[in-house]
């Protein structure tokens, strides 16, 4: 009995090791296709940026969709770069901003400037679920 409950233990670890490898093998394989190889920034011809720098790849804007943070009526110099061959662009509805299309490689820059404090969102109208943020004014 004991020896029974043995074996049947020594499958279950067996199989979870066996599971465990397979989607090892999985993500490297994934990783291995290269589709998030970003490009860096100066390699668009982006070297100074006066204020922020969003760089849109991987249906993400800077990997996490980070918060931009602004005091009220103070501006900030904002340059969007899309670095994947998908399109995007950068919308604030509330504060007027529009990037239009980018295509691989193009960028937009504008100046951010909020009157009333508060939480704006950010987003590309093309990926609406996977980006977007917030903008929050204080
Ligand atoms: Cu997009």
């Amino acid at each position: 009995m004991v020896n029974r409950i043995i074996t049947v233990a020594v499958y279950i670890f067996a199989a979870i090791g066996v599971l465990t490898s397979a989607y090892l093998i999985y993500d490297v394989s994934t990783e291995a296709n290269g589709d998030d190889e970003a490009k860096s920034p100066a390699e668009f011809g982006i070297r100074n940026v006066d204020g922020l720098l969003m760089v849109a790849n991987d249906n993400k804007f800077n990997g996490t969709n980070p918060d931009i943070r602004l005091a009220t009526n103070t501006s900030k110099g904002l340059v969007i770069l899309n670095a994947e061959s998908d399109e995007h662009n950068f919308l604030i509805d509330d504060l007027g901003v529009n990037s239009g299309i980018l295509k691989e490689g193009k960028y937009f820059n504008t100046t951010l400037t909020a009157t009333k404090p508060g939480v704006y969102e950010y987003y590309c109208s093309l990926h609406q679920d996977d980006m977007r943020g917030r903008i929050v004014v204080q």
